[in-house]
């Protein structure tokens, strides 16, 4: 084994590499650039090397500057994670070159499998199903038409270089071949620099199920399939194994041709074997088809780890120092059901933008896997993938499983960033997802429905009276004489972005109290240390950035109420200035007559223990003072009128 590698990565899957090399008494060394020099895979390793900028091209893709400080930290090996230098052949070229060695197949094995349309002809060489098509390099127009009739419309033309969708176009007849090839030409010219194209029979709903396989060079084993056909815009949003509906005779076949796939090209390390399924009539054993292979370690690795009970990282750094594979086919079992999220900052209801922020709390249950590189206080930069964490949950059965998912997504806590996790969760409970019927085609169906937020008063006033709870800091101690100097009734105004709302708190006794939420009445109590509200469902205030409440599945935002923003802005068309909260009128500045400028002390206001100045909203001359110093007020009593300056004093 290793003594020491480096991780060329960052965000989750660095970390994710940093805890099993850590386990296996491996030292680890991070690569980071510039705006990364406190995250969380730094902070991890044992040892961290600045590479660059902040835009890939600048750090994590300088493979010569990752190489030079492997070399400098004495790290024997590079671990390339996923993304970034993991599937680049130059870059493994390079590294052994350097006398290191590069955790992951070889350039040989990455190049084969690079272009779709070799690796198609190689894969049918080896015995492994390919969907009937022409995937060779006559590219003549006439002639591609020609092949498209021969396999039968409807044709899908696919970009060779392509990947994700681009440079596809589906095709149903012969008397549309010729633009949409020409489309799918100038678009795949445009994406990837290379405008050749393959043709294939069209499957119709199509299912994506892959196979996970290791090799070791010699050898080569399967870990089963995921199913990864829930996705938006060729994005994977959840992946799961098994894939429901298999069967142990597809199982087999699938897993042997994926085993075959690996050994045709010698191939060693983690990969993944992509198929395409046609799902129309159930999974049966010739309805798969081989589209392409990942030459690395997957984001949705861990599923797989969650029903082999494997550290498929392990696995990479055992074989990739020498081992063979650590076990035989035959020892390799499959237990329960796995489900993967993917968190991600972003705006479902602007159509999926990615979203930034500095993460004000970041927290998730401990009943599910969560794999994540970023913590509370983190920043989700425009720089990177804005993935905040992936989910995993693991049962005994998929519906169990997925129940699991559906509470851990309730139970996660994100502050400072919007998020998809209502998404999920909408995803969790979707009612043919849960009957096991995954297409490809479920999100664009059902996305309306998916991006509704349903509207729960009862609990939205609840998250309300949470907030206000905080903020009222109540003591838990009877003794301290609380009932003395506060009044029976308190009004706490929290602000919700452009709105306020008003909370009207009650003391019932030392340990009881009650808050009112427009018409909605809640009972709070104090068990001696902490006061909270007697509710069915726990309810978490974190003050950071604002007052986060989270509620299962739900997450609000208030802000304590400011009276002197209040009366900066709310005052501005309002003559008479309201007193913002109950309180004491310590001093007053002004008298009836006086002209006064913006942002001029009217007067001190002493409420909840603290002082708080009240400022003229705009310039004026009072008009009218209604208080007097020393007077106990309410909140929205009349405090001052404020009249317009004459013609003439500006
Ligand atoms: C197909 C197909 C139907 N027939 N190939 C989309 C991206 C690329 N990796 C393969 N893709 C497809 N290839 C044939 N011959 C339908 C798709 C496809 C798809 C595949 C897997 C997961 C989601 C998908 C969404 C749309 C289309």
């Amino acid at each position: 084994m290793f003594r020491k590698i480096l991780i060329a990565n960052r965000g989750e899957i660095a970390c994710r590499i940093i805890k099993t090399a850590r386990r296996l008494g491996v030292a680890t060394v991070a690569v980071h650039s510039d705006v990364d020099a406190h995250a969380l895979h730094v902070t991890l390793a044992d040892q961290a090397v600045a590479i660059g900028g902040a835009a890939p091209k600048d750090s994590y893709l300088k493979g010569g500057a990752i190489i030079a400080a492997a070399l400098e930290t004495g790290a024997e090996a590079i671990h390339p994670g996923y993304g970034f230098l993991s599937e680049n052949p130059d870059f493994v070229d390079a590294v052994q070159r350097a006398g290191l060695v590069f955790i992951g197949p070889s350039a040989k094995a990455i190049r084969a499998m690079g272009l779709k349309d070799a690796a198609k002809a190689l894969m049918k060489q080896a015995g492994v199903p390919v969907v009937p098509g022409y995937h060779g390099a006559n590219q003549d127009g006439a002639f591609l038409a020609e092949q498209a009739e021969r396999i039968g419309y409807p044709v899908l033309i696919k970009a060779v270089a392509g990947g994700g969708g681009k440079g596809m176009r589906r095709v149903e007849n012969a008397a549309d071949f010729a633009e949409a090839l020409r489309s799918a030409r100038a678009e795949a010219a445009n994406a990837f620099g290379n405008d050749a194209v393959l043709i294939e029979k069209y499957v119709s709903a199509p299912r994506h199920v892959e196979v996970q396989v290791f090799g070791d060079g010699r050898d080569a084993v399967h870990l089963f399939e995921r199913d990864c056909s829930l996705q938006r815009r060729h994005q994977k949003v959840i992946e799961e194994a098994p894939a429901p509906g298999m069967t142990d005779e597809m199982r087999h076949a699938m897993g042997e041709a994926a085993v075959r796939a690996a050994k045709a090209i010698g191939y060693s390390g983690a990969g993944t074997i992509e198929f395409i399924v046609d799902g129309s009539e159930g999974l049966r054993p010739d309805r798969f088809w081989f589209m392409e292979m990942n030459t690395r370690l997957q984001v949705e690795h861990p599923v797989t780890e969650a029903v082999t009970g494997l550290d498929l990282v392990e696995w990479q750094l055992r074989v990739a120092s020498g081992e063979p594979l650590p076990l035989r086919q035959e020892e390799i079992r499959l237990t329960g059901h796995a489900f993967e999220v993917r968190l991600y900052a972003e705006d479902v209801a602007a159509g999926f933008l990615p979203a930034t922020g500095r993460l004000a709390h970041l927290a998730f249950p401990d009943h599910c896997r969560a794999d994540t590189g970023v913590q509370s206080g983190d920043e989700i930069s425009p720089w990177y993938d804005p993935m905040i964490a992936k989910i995993i949950t693991h049962g005994p059965t998929r519906a169990i499983a997925l129940s699991q998912l559906g509470r851990a997504l309730d139970e996660t806590q994100v502050a400072g960033t919007v998020t998809n996790l209502a998404f999920l969760s909408a995803l969790a409970r979707h009612r043919g997802f849960t009957r096991g019927e995954v297409d490809t085609g479920l999100i664009a169906r059902d996305l309306a429905s998916l991006m509704e937020t349903p509207q729960n008063d009862r609990l939205e006033s609840a998250m309300a009276a949470a907030a206000a709870l905080h903020v009222a800091a109540l003591p838990a101690d009877p003794l301290t004489g609380f009932s003395l100097w506060s009044p029976l009734t308190r009004r706490i105004t929290l602000e919700t972005g452009a709105d306020s709302i008003d909370v009207d708190l009650t003391m019932e006794g030392p340990q009881a109290a009650r808050l009112r939420v427009v018409d909605q009445e809640f009972q709070a109590v104090c068990n001696g240390q902490n006061w909270t509200l007697a509710r069915d469902v726990a309810l978490k205030v974190v003050e950071a950035d604002g007052l986060h409440v989270f509620a299962p599945g739900k997450t609000a935002r208030f802000r304590r109420h400011d009276p002197l923003n209040r009366d900066a802005s709310a005052g501005l068309g309002s003559d008479v200035t309201l007193a913002p909260m109950p309180g004491l009128v310590r001093a007053f500045f002004v008298i009836a007559g006086q002209e006064v400028q913006a942002g001029q002390p009217l007067c001190v206001l002493e409420a909840m223990k603290m002082e708080h100045m009240l400022k003229a909203s705009r310039a004026g001359r009072v008009a009218e003072v209604f208080v007097r110093e020393g007077a106990q007020i309410a909140a929205g009593d009349p405090l001052v009128q404020l009249a317009a300056l004459e013609a003439g004093h500006g």
